[in-house]
């Protein structure tokens, strides 16, 4: 069992990682990326250190999941349909592929959700067989971490707590999109309230 460097918020210590852990690397793709339709500040950054987390988890036999925002054209949440949204992640655009800088091991699988042109699945678990990928690979823990912190990434973790899976935010590796000042934050209130637990990936000792 190796042993994965982190600093917890809570408590300075480590995470042992081991097959049952699962990285969810939410949504990093160009349209939620500088330069994209939909963008956080922070989006490459994110690719950065989502990449090196992941070859950890990968390198310790822990298992990488990365979901895609994957519309069809005039999806429900676009402005153009009355949503919220501007138009992102159509499928097969530039702007719903992964960002450049986001380096997956070998063995990660692809989660696609967001297909239903009537449902706006901001949760990987959602409108997609991530719960079911999970149980079948015996997962017990789920490190989730990406975009946006205050949409899809908070949509995750909180199915993930709800389904009952040991949570993790992997609170350096997230970015928001922030609508209004302090969604982000208060997306973290959140998921820490909902008993996941934020770690920081520390880069100078991983
Ligand atoms: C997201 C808004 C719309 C996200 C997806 O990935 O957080 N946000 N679709
Ligand atoms: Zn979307």
């Amino acid at each position: 069992m190796a042993r994965l460097r982190c600093t917890w918020s809570s408590w300075g210590n480590a995470v042992n990682l081991t097959t049952q852990d699962a990285l969810v690397i939410v949504d990093v793709q160009n349209d939620f990326c500088p330069g994209g339709s939909l963008a956080v500040a922070t989006g490459a950054e994110v690719a950065r250190t989502m990449t090196r987390v992941a070859y950890v988890f990968s390198e310790q036999g822990a298992r990488v999941y990365a979901t895609q925002d994957w519309h069809p054209v005039g999806h429900s949440s676009f402005k153009e349909s009355g949503g919220p949204w501007p138009p992102h992640c159509v499928q097969g655009s530039q702007g719903a592929e992964f960002h450049p800088e986001l380096n997956l091991p070998d063995g990660h699988e692809i989660i696609k959700k967001g297909n239903d042109p009537s449902v706006d699945a901001y949760s990987g678990f959602l409108d997609s067989n991530l719960e079911e990928r999970l149980n079948a690979a015996d997962v017990t823990r789920v490190f989730v971490g990406g975009l946006a912190t205050d949409y899809c990434v908070l949509n995750t973790v909180l199915d993930a707590c709800r389904i009952g899976f040991e949570t993790y935010l992997v609170s350096d590796a997230i970015g928001a999109v922030n609508v209004r000042s302090g969604d982000g934050e208060r997306a973290i209130e959140e998921m820490i309230g909902a008993g996941a637990k934020a770690i920081r990936f520390d880069d100078e000792v991983a």
